[in-house]
């Protein structure tokens, strides 16, 4: 029916909004994507308890806010297609990489976004074209001027720093280095469908293709660049791959990437939240990372962690981790 359609306000430089979009294009599910502008900001308002996008108003009137939670919603609602592994062990790292695109993958984006001139300009104008399509060139300018001026000083919300630039900037290579190998004979990271997973990381990496100085760097990297293309509206091309399929290719992205950067640091921020410090420093392979600690990276973490914990099939899952120095830190329980 024409009413049962979902709506999502979003940004075209949100990446958890393309994430979202990108998903129910997938699904199939009736929706309208709605760019949050000035013109609809009170009624945004009216419905998010956060002031976050992506916000799915549901034909019954309800509000989602928050990915993860928005796709386990729709995936109750919409079966088909799912975006789920059947093998558990297969799933839960899907999960898992979905956490580490969301909390990490995060940070190249945001710094390389707000840190050159070139980056930030180009992006401003970008929002402030979104937010206000109809304005004068100067109350646009004016907008991107403003937008500027918030979200730079933001870049300390990531963890982006001169301590941690060089650091962050190189993750960003071995994450496309690794990525890249990994999709030069498949589709999907699973395989020849999306899981949780290629939301998660393509989004991110979307993300860097708004920005000149990432554009750049990305287009190096032809076969996660018509990945990055093809999720923006993806299509099931066959099926879901076996562990021993993927593990060549796979496992060094989990090793390097979730082992050697994502886990230390969530383990570090939520010892932080637990002993109710503000900063924490953490060596991540032989560079110290300072940051203030994240509550929701905290929240999140502990629900993969008892994610981890419900999975029934363990023997396969706890050797994968084992063997890419991930299983220590989603079995610690306290500090
Ligand atoms: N955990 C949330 C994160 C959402 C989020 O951080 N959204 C950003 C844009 S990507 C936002 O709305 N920032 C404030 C703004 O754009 O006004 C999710 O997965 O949906």
């Amino acid at each position: 029916m024409a009413d049962e359609k979902y709506i999502i306000y979003g940004s075209e430089y949100s990446p958890f909004s393309i994430k979202v979009r990108s998903y129910f294009r997938y699904k199939g599910i009736p929706h309208e994507w709605r760019p949050r502008t000035q013109d609809n900001l009170e009624h945004f308002k009216a419905h998010a308890k956060l002031p976050l996008v992506p916000l799915v108003l549901c034909p019954d009137g309800s509000a989602l806010q928050d990915s993860t939670p928005i796709m386990e919603e729709m995936e109750k609602r919409y079966p088909d297609a799912s975006i789920s592994l059947e093998e558990e062990a297969l799933n839960f790292l899907s999960f898992l990489l979905e956490e580490y695109a969301d909390e990490w993958g995060n940070k190249p984006m945001f710094h390389y976004r707000w840190w050159r001139d070139i980056d930030q300009i180009a992006v401003a104008k970008g929002i402030a074209s979104g937010v206000m399509p109809n304005a004068s060139r100067e109350e646009k300018e004016q907008y991107a001027a403003n937008v500027r001026k918030r979200m730079v000083p933001r870049l300390s919300f990531v963890g982006s720093s001169e301590q941690t630039k060089e650091g962050i900037e190189a993750s960003l290579d071995e994450a496309l280095e690794l990525l890249e190998d990994h999709l030069s004979n498949r589709s999907f990271i699973f395989g020849g469908r999306p899981s949780f997973a290629d939301f998660g990381l393509f989004c991110q990496l979307y993300g860097c293709t708004q920005q000149p100085t990432t554009q750049v760097i990305i287009e190096a990297y032809s076969n996660v660049a018509s990945w990055i293309d093809q999720m923006l509206e993806p299509e099931a091309e066959g099926k879901f791959e076996e562990w021993d399929c993927l593990k060549e290719t796979l496992t060094p992205f989990l090793q390097k990437q979730v082992g050697g950067l994502y886990l230390p640091w969530a383990v570090a921020n939520a010892k932080a939240l637990f002993s109710e410090e503000q900063r924490f420093t953490v060596t991540l392979k032989g560079r110290d990372f300072t940051q203030d600690t994240i509550k929701y990276t905290g929240r999140s973490f502990h629900i993969l962690k008892n994610r981890f914990s419900k999975v029934e099939d363990r023997a396969q899952l706890e050797e994968i981790l084992l063997s890419s120095g991930c299983l220590e830190p989603l079995l610690k329980e306290s500090w």
